[in-house]
């Protein structure tokens, strides 16, 4: 009798066991077999009216039975949970993928890297400095008279007595052509400073691209001749110019180059104030002073220097009317270049 019930209750758990898939299962199975009111207790129980003689063989059967009951069931369980975690750390291929924010290069980055690829096609090197300079950089070297205005305060910003936030990226120039051999022919981009009050135009830094070019017999033609190719490369071949006299400490001739207005194509518009044109950039031949002040004999040696202010022509070519948005990081302005 208890041999029949032991039999068909191996079989039931043997059923039942592999047909476990679910945490819920396993403790449906838990309870029916193996806890304190289910089905191997309640053969415990039967063990009581079995004669004395034959008590030990089915205690052992029935502990037989249990011992394996539980190590399979642990079996088990170790398989659903692991089978569990599997699930749980699978990649979902169906999920969307996550977005990643794409950075684009700043406004006034392009603008620069762009006069930077034209300047350099035409054989200029690239050289970079210091943002904070001394007094015979930044305005000495560079034949500034003791006296002269953007020496004040006014103008400047003076980090100590002699060191000043560089008011224009020339006075790296000034150390290349000390230290370099001629010929020499390098572009100077690079974030300037001047104590100006902050406006729709103007602001308290702002970015410069300077041109240079040392050597036996540079002459304003030569000059000429670069800054065209430049501006019917960056503004469009179709482009007009004109040279107007000018003035700079550190050039002599000097001139500003003008170009017809791109966005009314000369016809007059409120950008070029209703003049057609549209001032583009500074140049002229190096001052003898500086030459002289760099290491080079004015008699012998010949040179050009030119310079342009990145901020005011991206303003331009972008269509953006406040200078101050370039710097405001803000991400619905950036996100459109
Ligand atoms: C050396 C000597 C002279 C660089 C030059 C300009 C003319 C010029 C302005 C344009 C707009 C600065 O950003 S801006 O305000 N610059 O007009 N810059 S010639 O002359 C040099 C360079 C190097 C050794």
């Amino acid at each position: 009798m208890l041999d029949h019930s032991i039999t068909e209750l191996r079989d039931a758990i043997g059923r039942d066991l592999p047909s476990i898939a679910s945490p819920d299962d396993l403790e449906r199975f838990r309870i029916t077999y193996l806890s304190r009111s289910g089905r191997i207790a309640a053969l415990y129980d039967t063990l009581k009216s079995v004669p004395k003689e034959e008590k030990p063989r089915y205690g052992q059967l029935i502990n037989a039975l249990k011992q394996e009951t539980e190590q399979r069931f642990e079996e088990r369980k170790q398989e659903i949970e692991s089978r569990a975690t599997a699930a749980r750390d699978a990649v979902d291929i169906t999920m969307p993928g996550r977005m990643r924010d794409k950075g684009t290069r700043h406004p006034i980055t392009r603008t620069m890297d762009e006069m930077k690829s034209i300047f350099t096609s035409m054989g200029f090197g690239i050289v970079y400095g210091p943002e904070v300079e001394d007094d015979y950089h930044n305005f000495e070297a560079l034949n500034f008279a003791p006296h002269h205005p953007a020496r004040d305060m006014q103008d400047t910003f003076f980090v100590k007595d002699d060191l000043v936030l560089r008011t224009h990226t020339t006075p790296v120039q000034v150390r290349v052509m000390k230290d370099r051999p001629l010929p020499l022919r390098v572009i100077m981009p690079g974030r300037v400073y001047r104590n100006e009050a902050v406006s729709a135009r103007s602001n308290y830094f702002f970015h410069q691209v300077d041109g240079l070019y040392v050597d036996k017999h540079v002459t304003f033609a030569d000059l000429k001749g670069t800054l065209v190719t430049f501006a019917k490369n960056f503004y469009g071949s179709s482009i007009q110019y004109r040279f107007r006299p000018s003035y700079f400490p550190f050039t002599e001739p000097s001139l500003e180059m003008d170009i017809t207005c791109f966005l009314c194509a000369g016809k007059g518009c409120r950008i070029c104030k209703h003049s057609g044109w549209l001032e583009v950039l500074g140049a002229g031949m190096v001052h003898p002073n500086v030459l002289r002040n760099c290491g080079h004999d004015p008699e012998s040696v010949s040179g050009y220097a030119f310079g342009m202010g990145v901020d005011r022509i991206s303003l331009l070519r972008y269509g953006v009317d406040d200078i101050r948005i370039f710097f405001e990081n803000d991400i619905r302005f950036l996100n459109q270049f």
